[in-house]
């Protein structure tokens, strides 16, 4: 079914733009990204080549079971950051990733478990073991420059100091083996940058949360 998708050639475009905001810092050139897009969800993070990554802010993710779905769908955080798996529903829940990246497992039985951490980069995929249509990916990246494209396809990454980057960009629906699509761009204090990533597949329709 991936393969039927794939021989539709849908070109998704995924359009960068650099916008420099060299009034708001000496050091700090910041870009605004916009994706134009069809593909909501779509991971978008920029590893510098050349200047120095900041510290780790620590800085805890929340992946809830909501209306029998996770919620986000997706989420992209920084290696060695954590997320907590809260229950919101008044049923049970058991989450569960087989992923090398992170396995880890939460039972029904444990209220309040403690928030996992993500130590290596990677793709997390995360099952709940009772509701086989839940499902939630974790996106660890080396890099602290990430966002998610929104339903309308757009996403801003800000603050980027200037120097140059491997702008990558990753959907659930290329499954876990791809690697991310990867463009380097330099980012100065002022200027417009324009990266375009095109996805080769249409975005599945995802169901709508089940209420009972
Ligand atoms: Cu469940």
């Amino acid at each position: 079914m991936k393969t039927g998708a794939m021989a539709i050639l849908f070109k998704t475009l995924l359009a960068i733009a650099g916008v420099g905001m060299a009034s708001c810092s000496a050091w700090a050139g910041g870009i605004n990204v916009t994706a134009h897009s069809k593909a909501g969800d779509a991971m978008v993070y920029a590893v510098p080549l050349d200047t120095p990554m900041p510290a780790l802010k620590s800085d805890t993710s929340t992946v809830a079971q909501e209306h029998l779905q996770f919620t986000p769908y997706v989420t992209v955080l920084r290696t060695g950051s954590e997320a907590r798996f809260p229950n919101y529903d008044n049923l049970d829940h058991h989450v569960k990733s087989f992923s090398p990246v992170k396995e880890f497992e939460i039972k029904p039985a444990e209220k309040g478990a403690p928030p996992v951490k993500f130590d290596k980069p990677g793709v997390v995929v995360v099952y709940c073991l009772i509701h086989e249509w839940m499902r939630a990916y974790v996106y660890v990246v080396d890099t602290p420059y990430f966002a998610k494209t929104e339903a309308a396809g757009t996403v801003a990454l800000d603050s980027l100091p200037p120097g140059n980057y491997e702008v990558r960009a990753w959907h659930p629906d290329m499954g876990t083996i791809k690697p991310p699509l990867r463009q380097t761009m330099k980012v100065g204090v002022d200027g417009v940058q324009q990266v375009k990533f095109d996805f080769d597949f249409i975005p599945k329709k995802r169901k709508p949360a089940k209420t009972s």
